[in-house]
């Protein structure tokens, strides 16, 4: 016969069980108590981080009520309903031939055995004992569509193992069906120990070995009692133990493999793994003949079950080690959640270090814009200033020839008058002033439609170019806002550019109005007496207040019919310098560009105004923009500093945690 007992740590060290001598208790009740303030600081951290705070509360709930799941697991028809029947001592739970419990079913404690059944929705159903069939079985199509909304049944009994907060659960099978597998994981995630129920007529499949090392090992379940169920196949006892022996072998290499897959052989973690595990507690028995036994009462049967032996070790379990495993297991929920805790926050941290350099890359980035955009904004403004002033120097450009063309006009006209040697003197005067009015309007005007249509080219070409350029700044400011937004900068701004250019036309006034031409113009009045004289106070009218007489007399002495014939001759000479010291005095030049000036006033002061406030708006955004990416660096730096903290003091917790499990295991 070989029954493996465990061979564990020395656990007298940290001995938490009732047995422990009164001081250190005292100790322990300490150790207990840091562990229950570690946890809760981890759950407020976990809790700020956004981490699953779930672990970390049942681990709470573990240690502060102490409770001790069993729970057995199994493929289908091993025998686990009836393996917990028989530790009842009675028929409770229903067992079948066929795949027969569907839900988790619960055993605590009770004084008198009742039932409750919980549904999905939450509702609860107190029920006879004997109707358990009814709703947690797959016996019946009516059992199966009732225990298809049955999340799990809560069966109290008397049965001593559950004194103190022990609980033994009985899953569905595995591999039975999918959603049976799901239910089965759905407790094993809670428990530390586990009763692992195989056969002894198909013993240890390939599918148990697996389960036992992906999903027991891997959940970190430490306390797995091997019952091989249904001894009673063999006749001979050596058949037993030999049984028990092969499948011992068995369940030695699964964990043996699975831990040198998971730490490397012969590392330290290895070890260590190898230690805590100890050797598989492997029990041969029969739950059909104990649960006989017990009920006919039949010792000799009892004993031939060998059911006996495991209660031993299960009842050692479950007083003695109870606390050290129920501690051990809260220990571990702190250490993982420790572990998940460090490494989001190390996550965090690098994620952080991430967002600010891409920050000040972007920031690098906003920056130079900026600094583009001013000196863009300024070589643009300036451009349109500079087109602005162009319109002058176009318009004097004009200006410029016309004393001369207007000399050139009067002079080619008076050649081409002739004198109407019909006509008496006062009337040639007459016609030849008329000629002389017409030819100077006529340049006058021709001036003027030149430079009224490229003044009012200009000024209209100037003005859609300072609102192009004025246009293009605000759209480069709202690029900078957006690159800004991207880093979660607002830098909005209500103001913008184009709107200092409007009003931007003026009205042009006609230009005749300044150079007036007064038709009585190189009238040359007879005196009274035989001498002509060219009147200057007409001419005076062309360009200003003039009244001084133009020239003396033209030709006094001579005859009607000689001034006549020499008239062209004298009056060209008269007019010419008249005309001269009119367009000296009035300084015609200057007067136009006074025009020019008001005519593109509204301009220049448009391009002044846009000039003036890009510079202020973007003075603006460069401090505003400054003044957050300090406030952001600190930020940032704050926040390092934070989770470094943070993490120092989980470390702290993780390494005074991990000793604590090193003294309990
Ligand atoms: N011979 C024998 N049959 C057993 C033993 N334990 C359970 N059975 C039978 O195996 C079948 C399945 O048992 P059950 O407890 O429902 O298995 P479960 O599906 O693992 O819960 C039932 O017919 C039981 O009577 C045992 O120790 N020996
Ligand atoms: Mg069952």
């Amino acid at each position: 016969m070989s029954i493996y007992y465990p061979v564990k740590g020395n656990h007298m060290e940290f001995a938490l069980h009732s047995s422990a001598p009164v001081t250190a208790l005292g100790e322990d009740r300490q150790l207990v108590l840091t562990l229950v303030q570690n946890l809760k600081y981890l759950h407020r951290i976990a809790k700020t981080l956004n981490l699953s705070t779930r672990d970390i509360e049942d681990a709470l709930v573990q240690v502060e009520n102490q409770t001790l799941s069993v729970v057995v697991v199994g493929e289908f028809k091993r025998g686990k309903s009836t393996f917990i029947n028989a530790l009842l001592g009675h028929d409770i739970l229903p067992s079948d031939i066929l795949p027969t419990t569907a839900t988790i079913n619960r055993v605590v404690f009770g004084s008198t055995p009742s039932a409750t059944v919980r549904f999905k929705d939450g509702r609860d159903q107190s029920i006879a004992i004997e109707q358990l069939a009814n709703y947690v079985t797959k016996l019946t199509s009516e059992a199966e569509a009732i225990s298809s909304r049955v999340q799990e049944a809560l069966i109290h009994y008397p049965l001593h193992y559950c004194r103190n907060g022990v609980e033994i659960i009985d899953t569905p099978g595995l591999s039975d069906d999918e959603s049976m597998t799901e239910v089965t994981f759905s407790v094993l995630r809670r428990t530390e120990v586990v009763i692992m129920v195989t056969s002894a007529i198909s013993p240890f499949a390939e599918s148990e070995g697996v389960f036992l090392t992906e999903i027991l090992l891997e959940q970190g379940i430490d306390h797995i009692l091997f019952v091989v169920n249904g001894i009673d196949h063999f006749k001979k006892s050596e058949d037993v133990d030999r049984i028990l022996q092969s499948i011992t072998q068995r369940i030695k290499n699964h964990i043996h493999d699975w831990a040198n897959r998971q730490f490397g052989e012969g590392s330290q973690e290895y070890n260590a793994y190898m230690k805590r595990m100890g050797i598989p507690r492997i029990y041969g028995l029969s739950s059909q003949q104990a649960l006989q036994a017990k009920r006919t009462k039949d010792s000799f049967l009892l004993k031939r079950s060998r059911f006996q032996e495991f209660e031993t070790s299960l009842n050692r379990l479950l007083t003695e080690e109870r606390q050290r495993i129920s501690l051990q297991m809260s220990v571990e929920g702190a250490i993982a959640a420790a572990n998940q805790i460090l490494n989001a926050i190390k996550t965090q941290r690098n994620a952080l270090q991430l967002q600010q350099q891409s920050f000040e890359k972007q920031s690098l980035s906003i920056v130079e814009s900026i600094s583009t955009l001013r000196k863009q904004s300024r070589e643009d403004l300036d451009h349109a200033v500079r087109g602005i002033a162009n319109i002058e120097s176009e318009v004097a450009a004009i200006l410029r020839p016309l004393s001369y063309r207007l000399e050139q006009a009067v002079e080619q006209e008076i050649d081409n008058t002739s004198v109407d040697m019909s006509s008496n003197l006062n009337g040639i005067t007459s016609h030849f002033a008329n000629q002389v009015v017409s030819a100077l309007k006529g340049v006058i005007s021709s001036t003027e439609s030149d430079i009224t249509r490229i003044a009012s080219r200009e000024t209209e070409e100037q003005s859609l170019r300072l609102k192009a350029t004025a246009n293009s700044i605000d759209q480069k400011i709202r690029q900078i806002q957006d690159q800004c937004l991207q880093i979660k900068i607002d830098l909005t701004i209500q103001d913008s550019v184009y709107q200092y250019c409007n009003n931007v036309k003026a009205g042009l006034q006609r230009l005749s109005n300044i150079l007036s031409v007064d038709p009585n113009l190189f009238f040359i009045q007879e005196p009274a007496k035989g001498g002509y004289t060219v009147t200057g106070a007409v001419i005076g009218s062309l360009f200003g207040g003039f009244g001084a007489p133009v020239g003396a007399a033209i030709g006094a002495s001579l005859g009607e019919q000689r001034r006549k014939q020499t008239f062209k001759q004298f009056y060209k000479p008269e007019v010419l310098p008249v005309i001269k010291a009119q367009l000296g005095s009035q300084n015609v030049n200057q007067k136009v560009s006074q025009y020019i000036v008001t005519a593109t006033s509204n301009l220049k002061a448009s391009a002044h105004k846009v000039r003036q406030q890009t510079e202020v708006i973007i003075g603006s955004i460069e401090q505003t923009f400054a003044t957050f990416q300090g406030k952001r660096d600190v930020e940032a730096l704050a926040e390092q500093n934070r989770l470094l903290q943070l993490s120092s003091e989980i470390q702290k917790i993780l390494d005074d945690t991990n000793q604590l499990l090193n003294r309990l295991n």
